[in-house]
C-alpha cells in the first residue's frame, strides 16, 4: 500500500535522460501504486495541447500506459505548465485536480500543491502569475499561431532567467506564514508541495499543535520521490540511470 508523488522533473527535449528515467519509473515502480501524484512543472514550458512537440507524445504514453494498470494519476499544474489542459490529459489517462487541492491519504487530510503560491515574497513572480492568470489572456494566447506562441514563450523565458539571477533564495522560497495560513485555512497538518526544489521534510509546531511539510526535488541531477502509506511517509531520491 502506497502512494506516490512527484513534481518538477521539467521534461525538455534537451535532457532526454530526464524523461528516460520518469519512463523507467512510471514501467517499474508506479504500477504497484495506489496511485500517482504529478504535483506540477512536469514540463519545462507548455504553450498548448496542440504542439507537436515529440516529447508530449512519449510522455503521454508512458502516463497512459500506468493508467491502463489501473493506477489513478492526478495532475496539479506547475508555474510552467500551467495551460497543460484536458485534451492531453485525456491523452496521458490524468485528472486534473485545482491547486491547492485536500485530499484523504489513508485516512489523514492532506493538502497538494504547486507550492509557487506559496512564495509571496517574489514579487515579480507574483505578478507574472497575475497576468498569466487572467481567462481572457490565456484564450488570446492559445489562439495565437503555434510558431507565434513560441516566439513569445522564448522571450518571456529569457526575460525570467535574467530575473532570476538577481533574486535571493529567501525571495525564491516559500513564506513560513503563508504556509501555515494555507494549512488552516483546509484543516491540515500535512501539506506536500515542489516548485523550490529544496526537498526536505519540515517538522514545526501550528496552533500548539505539530504539523509537517514535505517538499519533493526536481529531476535535474537526481529523480524524487515521496512514497506515503498507512505507516508514514518516505522522501527518496534515485539514480537516473542504472
Ligand atoms: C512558463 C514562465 C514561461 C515563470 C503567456 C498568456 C501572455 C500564457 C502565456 C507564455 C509562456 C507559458 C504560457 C513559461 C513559465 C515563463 C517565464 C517565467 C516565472 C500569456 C498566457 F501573457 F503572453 F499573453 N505563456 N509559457 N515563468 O514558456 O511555458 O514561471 S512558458
Ligand atoms: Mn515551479
Amino acid at each position: 500500500m502506497s502512494t506516490l508523488f512527484i513534481s518538477d522533473l521539467h521534461l525538455c527535449a534537451q535532457r532526454p535522460d530526464m524523461t528516460a528515467a520518469l519512463v523507467r519509473f512510471l514501467e517499474r515502480d508506479a504500477p504497484k501504486a495506489d496511485a500517482l501524484y504529478v504535483l506540477g512543472d512536469l514540463f519545462e514550458f507548455w504553450i498548448g495541447d496542440d504542439d507537436p512537440n515529440p516529447l508530449h507524445r512519449q510522455v503521454a504514453e508512458a502516463f497512459l500506459a500506468l493508467s491502463r494498470q489501473d493506477v489513478p494519476i492526478y495532475f496539479i499544474h506547475g508555474n510552467r505548465d500551467f495551460l497543460l489542459g484536458k485534451a492531453f490529459a485525456k491523452r496521458a489517462g490524468m485528472t486534473l485536480l485545482g491547486d491547492p487541492c485536500v485530499i484523504d491519504l489513508y485516512g489523514e487530510r492532506v493538502l497538494l500543491s504547486h507550492g509557487d503560491l506559496l512564495c509571496t515574497l517574489d514579487l515579480g513572480y507574483q505578478k507574472f502569475r497575475r497576468i498569466t492568470q487572467q481567462k481572457w489572456l490565456r484564450w488570446l494566447f492559445l489562439r495565437l499561431p503555434l510558431t507565434r506562441r513560441q516566439a513569445i514563450a522564448c522571450k518571456m523565458r529569457g526575460q525570467s532567467q535574467m530575473e532570476n539571477a538577481g533574486k535571493s533564495q529567501t525571495i525564491m522560497d516559500v513564506t513560513p506564514a503563508a504556509v501555515d495560513a494555507l494549512l488552516r485555512q483546509h484543516g491540515c497538518r500535512l501539506m506536500i508541495h515542489g516548485h523550490t526544489h529544496r526537498p526536505a521534510v519540515h517538522d514545526f509546531m501550528l496552533d500548539g499543535k505539530p504539523a509537517r511539510r514535505i517538499v519533493l526535488g526536481d529531476w535535474f541531477e537526481q529523480g524524487s520521490v515521496l512514497s506515503c502509506s498507512p505507516q508514514g511517509q518516505r522522501l527518496e531520491s534515485r539514480p537516473l540511470s542504472e
